[in-house]
C-alpha cells in the first residue's frame, strides 16, 4: 500500500480546525488534526507546502519511519507548528492502519487497560454561588470530577469564565481582546472558593483547578500550600514551564498535585519535570506534541517515575484529537485523567464520532481506526475565520500571561 494524495480540510464551524486527510492508493483514508488555536494557518501552510509533497509514494505502515523523516529531516525541531504538523501525519497513519487491519487504535497500543477513561468537566462561575451550582449540574450529570474556576472579585474577565452565560469557549473572532490580572486579588480569593466548594459537594468529587501559567513559583506555592485542606485532584499550570526547575521551589513548599503540559511540543519541555518528580501529570496533547507516536515515548518515560497523563482536551483540540486521546488513555498503563470540554452541536455534526461519556467515563468507540469522520460538505459551508485567544494585562497595565 502507498500514500496516493493527502489533502488539508480548514473550517470553522463555531471555531477554527485544521484536517489533514491522507488516502492511500488503496482507497482507505485516515484523519489527523492539525489544529493550533490562533495560528491556524501557519500549520496549514506548513503541511501544505513541506510536508505533503514527501509524503506521496511512502508506505502508510511506516509510522515511525515516516515520523522520524519529518522530526530529523527538517534539520529544524520542535515548535508547535512543527510538532501540530508532524502530529496531524502521525495520527492521520494510526487511523488508517487501523482501518486496514480493521482494529480500533487502542488495540494497535498495547491494548485496553481499563474500560472507560475518567474525564473531568469544566465548572464555572461568575461569583463563588454560580461556581458551586455549576460543579453541583456537572455531578448531576454523572462527572465524578470537576475542574472549578470563578471570577475573582475586582479583576475583570477571569480566566476559564465565559463572558455572557455560554458555554467557555476562550477564542474568539477578530483580533485578540483583552483582560486584566491580579494575583494578589486570585490568591487572596481562590481558597474561598474551594474551602465553599467542600462544604457544598462534600469530600468524593475530583476537584481540579487551572492557574493558567499566572503565579511565579513561590506565589504558586502559596496557592498550593492553601489548597491543601481541598485536597485537589491537580493545581494545573500554576507557573510557566519554560524553566523547568521553577516548579521545584512549589514542590518544596506543597502536597497538591501539580499538572502541567498543556503548550509543550516535545518530549524535551518535560523532561527535567518527569525525572526529577516535579510534577504528578503530564498534560501534553496528542495534538501539539508531535502525535501518537510522540505521545507514547513521554507517557513511558513519565512511568517509570509515577507521573500520570492528563492530555489537554479543550474545544480547539478537534474530535480527532478527543478520540486519539481517548484510544490513547484507554490503553496506556500510566493514565490518569482526561479533560473533557464538549463541542457544539455543530463541530460534532462536521465530525461525526464513535465516543461517548457514561457516568463520569468516556469510550472511544470499537470502530475501526479512530472512529471519527469528517463531513467534507457541511464543513465547506464553514469557512476559516481569524480568530485569536486573549491576552491579559496586570492592573498597571503590564502585558502578562493570560
Ligand atoms: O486555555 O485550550 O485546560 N485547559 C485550558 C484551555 C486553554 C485553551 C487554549 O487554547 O487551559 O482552556
Ligand atoms: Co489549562
Amino acid at each position: 500500500m502507498k500514500i496516493a494524495s493527502a489533502r488539508l480540510i480548514v473550517c470553522s464551524p463555531d471555531r477554527n480546525f485544521v484536517t489533514l486527510k491522507i488516502v492511500t492508493d488503496e482507497g482507505i483514508y485516515g484523519l489527523g488534526d492539525a489544529t493550533l488555536n490562533g495560528r491556524e494557518l501557519a500549520v496549514a501552510a506548513y503541511l501544505e507546502e513541506h510536508v505533503i509533497p514527501c509524503l506521496i509514494g511512502r508506505d502508510p505502515f511506516a509510522i515511525e519511519d515516516i515520523w522520524q523523516y519529518l522530526y530529523r529531516g527538517a534539520y529544524w525541531r520542535r515548535g508547535p507548528v512543527t510538532m501540530s504538523a508532524i502530529a496531524a501525519v502521525d495520527v492521520a497513519l494510526w487511523d488508517m492502519k487501523g482501518k486496514a487491519l480493521n482494529t480500533p487504535v487502542y488495540n494497535l497500543l498495547g491494548g485496553k487497560s481499563r474500560e472507560g477513561v475518567l474525564v473531568y468537566a469544566h465548572a464555572n462561575g461568575s461569583d463563588v454561588a454560580e461556581a458551586v451550582e455549576s460543579v453541583q449540574q456537572h455531578m448531576e450529570e454523572g462527572y465524578l470530577a470537576v475542574r472549578a474556576q470563578a471570577g475573582v472579585p475586582g479583576v475583570k474577565s477571569s480566566y476559564g469564565v465565559p463572558k455572557s452565560g455560554k458555554p467557555y469557549e476562550p477564542a474568539e473572532r477578530g483580533l485578540p481582546s483583552e483582560s486584566l490580572w491580579s494575583s494578589e486579588r486570585y490568591l487572596n480569593f481562590a481558597p474561598k472558593l474551594f474551602e465553599r466548594l467542600r462544604v457544598e459537594v462534600g469530600e468524593d468529587v475530583h476537584l481540579l483547578h487551572d492557574v493558567h501559567h499566572r503565579l511565579t513559583p513561590i506565589e504558586a506555592a502559596r496557592l498550593g500550600k492553601s489548597l491543601e485542606p481541598y485536597h485537589l485532584f491537580w493545581m494545573e499550570d500554576p507557573t510557566p514551564a519554560e524553566n523547568q526547575e521553577a516548579f521545584r521551589i512549589i514542590r518544596d513548599h506543597t502536597v497538591t498535585p501539580i499538572a502541567t503540559g498543556e503548550v509543550f511540543s516535545s518530549f524535551w519541555d518535560s523532561h527535567d519535570l518527569v525525572r526529577n518528580q516535579w510534577i504528578d501529570y503530564l498534560r501534553m496533547t496528542i495534538v501539539h506534541g508531535g502525535g501518537i507516536t510522540a505521545l507514547k515515548k513521554a507517557a513511558d518515560f513519565a512511568a517509570v517515575y509515577q507521573v500520570r497523563t492528563g492530555c489537554h482536551g479543550a474545544t480547539d483540540l478537534s474530535p480527532i484529537t478527543m478520540a486519539a486521546a481517548l484510544h490513547f488513555g484507554l490503553a496506556i498503563h500510566n493514565f490518569g485523567i482526561q479533560e473533557h470540554m464538549p463541542h457544539t452541536v455543530l463541530t460534532d455534526e462536521v465530525f461525526p464520532h464513535a465516543y461517548s461519556f457514561e457516568a463520569g467515563y468516556m469510550h472511544p468507540g470499537d470502530r475501526p481506526g479512530l472512529g471519527v469522520d469528517i463531513d467534507e460538505l457541511l464543513a465547506a459551508k464553514y469557512p476559516y475565520q481569524r480568530a485569536y485567544l486573549p491576552i491579559a494585562r496586570k492592573l498597571d497595565g503590564t502585558l502578562t500571561d493570560w
